[in-house]
């Protein structure tokens, strides 16, 4: 393989791989943001990831939210948890109406989902929404 040649791929490489890196952060703007980490379920009190999120590590498995300040304030979650799925509940004890995200999954404004701004528990699982 020639220098060009070596070249070329690296720029074709580097341009293709561009995209996937930006969409998996959620700095969809310039404000700032509190990121969500590797492996953490992030529920946020405002739309678009905004304020400071309930932060939940995927490994700790079911959890109730508990925390006062969230309680009825899911207004945006990001989920990070490798493997797992994060469904939000409307009442506590993972019962009332909810929206499952994907491992990877975010949602920007949770409004327009069954469970809405109006999450009080939590539950990881190693299984499929749906
Ligand atoms: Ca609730």
């Amino acid at each position: 393989m020639t220098r060009k040649t070596t070249a070329i791929l690296s720029l074709v490489i580097a341009g293709a791989l561009a995209p996937l890196l930006s969409s998996g952060v959620a700095t969809a703007d310039s404000t700032s943001r509190v990121p969500c980490g590797s492996g953490q379920v992030c529920i946020y009190p405002q739309v678009n990831y905004g304020g400071d999120p309930y932060v939940r590590r995927a490994t700790d498995g079911s959890t109730s939210l508990g925390d006062k300040p969230i309680d009825n304030k899911t207004f945006s979650v990001i989920n990070n948890g490798a493997e797992r799925t994060a469904r939000i509940y409307r009442s506590e004890s993972y019962s009332g109406s909810r929206t499952c995200i994907q491992p990877g999954g975010k949602i920007a404004n949770l409004q327009s989902y069954p469970v809405g701004r109006w999450g009080s528990s939590l539950k990881l699982n190693n299984d499929r929404c749906g």
